[in-house]
């Protein structure tokens, strides 16, 4: 059995039945994310892009000249873009991603726009240790970007564990930018996660077609059902699949048994307050020098520097 298939028995055997999220990205899971982001209700990317446009002078005076812009779940890197278009002298952007595919076709349109930049695309799980390549230009500094408010799909142990890898990617002055969801009305945070669409349901449900094309599983899509339900007090939206039915499934030659009922957990979305992300931060050696919202308030971007 291969680590990957060995961690997914080992989050299937638990008593709450668990898949990391990082299974709903094969091709189709990044482009429903993609879909994701532009639905009326997911505020955190309209957010993220308001902040971008309305502080680019100010982030790129703080990023300085000649940097390495290391970008962790670039995905389509779209508000990146914004940051592309007003660093012309980058020594190298690095877009890090698990989804193959699309990782490398969005590279490919980077590069046809900004024909001057050494973009070097990196296929990896930033969950464990990879290798970073070398521009062909010495970078001043590293900065580390992780837009999107993916830093929330992490329990704290490993958001805390996540944020130490990067400050040592960031080496000796460099820098993080990130973007971080808040605390808001549960309101609007539930409608962000149950569009009226259902496109966050199909995005849910991909990761068991994901798992039955890549990792020979056999779950019968139809007998599950998606749920998305924000708990306040923890500040978190609990993502889940919910089995319709008693049934068995098998991965990796192990059947599993689900009643009719139970969950399978795939995803929590930690929303923070500007205090909680900052002691955080500060925990994993980042000193928070800057912030940024929306108007609504709604969503940060932060630039971390280390302590
Ligand atoms: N940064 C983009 C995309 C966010 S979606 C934005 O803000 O719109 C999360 C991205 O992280 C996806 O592209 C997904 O493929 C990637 N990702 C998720 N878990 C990952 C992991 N463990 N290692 C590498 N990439 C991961
Ligand atoms: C990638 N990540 C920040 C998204 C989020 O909002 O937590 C993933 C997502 N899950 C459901 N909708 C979007």
């Amino acid at each position: 059995m291969t680590r990957e298939l060995e961690g997914i028995v080992e989050g299937l055997s638990l008593s709450q039945k668990t898949i990391s999220p990082k299974y709903f990205y094969d091709e189709r899971g990044s482009q429903l994310f993609d879909e994701i982001t532009e639905l009326p209700e997911y505020y955190l990317t309209d957010a993220e892009l308001e902040i971008m446009r309305e502080y680019v002078d100010e982030m790129t005076a703080l990023i300085g000249k000649t940097a390495s812009l290391i970008e962790f779940g670039s995905g389509s890197s779209l508000k990146t873009r914004i940051l592309l278009e007003n660093l012309d002298d980058l020594a190298a952007y690095v877009p890090v991603d698990i989804s193959e595919d699309h990782l490398y076709a969005s590279a490919r349109k980077i590069r046809a726009e900004f024909p001057d930049l050494d973009v070097l695309p990196v296929v990896a799980d930033f969950t464990h240790s990879f290798a970073l390549p070398s521009p062909a230009i010495m970078p001043v500094k590293n900065v580390v970007y992780f837009p999107g408010s993916t830093i929330g799909n992490f329990e704290h142990d490993d958001a805390m564990e996540l944020l130490r890898v990067m400050h040592g990617e960031a080496g000796e002055n460099g820098a993080l930018l990130i973007g971080v969801d808040l605390q808001k009305d549960s309101g609007i945070i539930d409608r962000a996660y149950n569009d009226s669409a259902g496109v966050t349901a199909k995005f849910n449900l991909n990761m068991l077609r994901h798992l039955n094309r890549s990792y020979g599983a056999n779950f019968d899509l139809e007998s599950f059902a998606h749920s998305a339900t924000y708990d306040e007090n923890k500040g978190r939206v609990v993502i889940e699949l919910i089995s319709q039915a008693d049934q068995t499934f098998e991965i990796g030659n192990t059947e599993f048994a689900i009643t009719d009922g139970e969950t399978i957990l795939t995803e929590y979305s930690h929303k923070y307050t500007l205090e909680g992300f900052a002691k955080m931060a500060s925990d994993a050696g980042f000193n928070v020098e800057r912030v940024w919202t929306d108007a609504a308030g709604l969503f940060s971007v932060q630039y971390c520097t280390r302590l």
